[in-house]
């Protein structure tokens, strides 16, 4: 099988993942129960009933939901493209589906499609649409599948042809161009039933790319588990789906919120090892996003603005063979970036085994003093001065101009 993996994802690293949903409603709680799970689970995990779990959508009317707002609020943070949530394990669709009524069009007072307007603010500001859809898991239709237990009487097949691949043809064939279709928990789908939903999604739209989640080893790229992110470079392209605090979708008791620093570590660490960083908010059931989210994504932006030469178009660097716990590399060709988390007055290395030509910070290209030396080990070392740290930079990252392409490192000697 073709893998395909467009540039825009390879060189863009960054995007944002929108979980929203009937479940936003919720926020975590039913009938004074609080879920312990992430909150998108909550009709699962406190066993909702489908006919009462319906009735949500009766009152799903987000007078806030702003697609131009959250798509500016990606590319304001440095991302090149969103994941938006079109039908979650719920089975609710969240665009105008001609397949089954149960969607925000028809069955709710809310009457928009945000698909379509979503389609819309990503055109303006050049953001990549990508879209979200639960394929197995509907637990809304009786023969979707649910956790993949005592489902012995179900008729998968008759949801796959009923509301699955319909769906999914409507949403590769009604909102123009996507850059990827990530399908989630494939479950007990087979090899040929996944297969299929490939061929039907590269038939329709070829340079579509699909998620590792597809199942079978069938997607474009690997999908890690969510926030788990590989120790070593990974051969391959993938992506770490991660959440800033412990929920997907909105709950209003999550407070274990990451912090900007966390946040950007993440993406660096990703990034060094070839990765790409799919950052999750979910809205509130009004359409608002979370004031600790926001904060985030802007200092995120902020570091962005003026360091994003260190992480788009990047490739991942080999293993260091030191342990640095003040920062990580990055590097494409000709430069190695350096991004220092810690208060430091001096970086000094061993073992790179380029010439540097030049060095300086890359946030205001201030020229810095770097000095190569050969140890009285007879190994080689770099000495940067580093300047004081600019205000509110959480990663301060110097560029060190190299002679050759790629970056490469001298192993540890006897
Ligand atoms: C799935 C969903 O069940 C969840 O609601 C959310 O949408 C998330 C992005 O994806 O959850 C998973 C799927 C796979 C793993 C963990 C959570 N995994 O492989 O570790």
């Amino acid at each position: 099988m073709e893998k395909n993996v467009g540039k825009w994802w390879s060189e863009g690293k960054f995007g944002l993942f929108i979980h929203w949903g009937l479940y936003s409603l919720l926020a975590g709680e039913y009938k004074n129960q609080k879920t312990e799970n992430i909150a998108e689970w909550i009709m699962h995990d406190l066993h909702i009933p489908s006919k009462e779990y319906e009735k949500l959508a009766t009152q799903f009317n987000p007078a806030h939901f702003d697609a131009d707002y959250i798509v500016k609020l990606a590319k304001d943070a440095g991302m090149k493209y969103i994941v938006f949530t079109s039908k979650h394990h719920e089975g609710f669709a969240l665009y105008h589906s001609k397949v089954s009524s149960y969607n925000c069009v028809e069955a709710s007072p809310f009457g928009r499609d945000p698909i379509a307007e979503f389609r819309q603010a990503c055109d303006k500001y050049g953001i990549v649409l990508c879209l979200y859809y639960s394929q197995a898991q509907d637990w809304d239709d009786p023969d979707g599948c649910e956790d993949g237990i005592g489902e012995e009487g179900k008729n998968f097949r008759s949801y796959l042809d009923a509301k699955c691949i319909p769906q999914i043809k409507e949403l590769l064939t009604n909102y123009g161009d996507l850059g990827l279709f990530w399908l989630d928990t494939p479950m007990y789908m087979t090899l040929q039933e996944s297969t299929e939903l490939r061929t039907i999604i590269k038939e329709l739209q070829p340079h579509c790319m699909i998620s590792g989640r597809i199942g079978h080893s069938l997607g474009d790229y690997m999908t890690t588990g969510d926030n788990f992110i590989p120790l070593l470079p990974y051969p391959g392209a993938f992506e770490v789906p991660a959440t800033i605090n412990s929920t997907w979708g909105y709950n209003k008791y999550d407070e274990n919120w990451k912090s900007p620093e966390k946040i950007l570590r993440s993406l660096v660490k990703i990034v060094s090892r070839g990765g790409n960083y799919l950052l999750n908010i979910g809205p509130t059931g009004d359409g608002d996003i979370p004031p600790e989210s926001l904060q985030v994504l802007s200092e995120v932006g902020d570091f962005m603005a003026l360091n994003g030469d260190s992480i788009y178009g990047t490739k991942p660097i080999p293993v260091y063979p030191y342990d640095i716990d003040w920062g990580y590399f990055t590097g494409k060709s000709g430069k190695l970036y350096i991004h220092i988390f810690e208060e430091m007055e001096i970086a000094y290395l061993l073992n790179i085994a380029n010439k540097p030509l030049k060095a300086y910070r890359l946030s205001d290209k201030l020229p810095l003093s770097l000095k190569e030396r050969t140890t009285c080990e007879g190994d080689s070392s770099w000495l940067i001065k580093l300047p004081p740290r600019r205000e509110k930079e959480i990663d301060q990252v110097i560029c060190i101009e190299i002679e050759g392409d790629t970056v490469s490192f001298e192993p540890i000697r006897d």
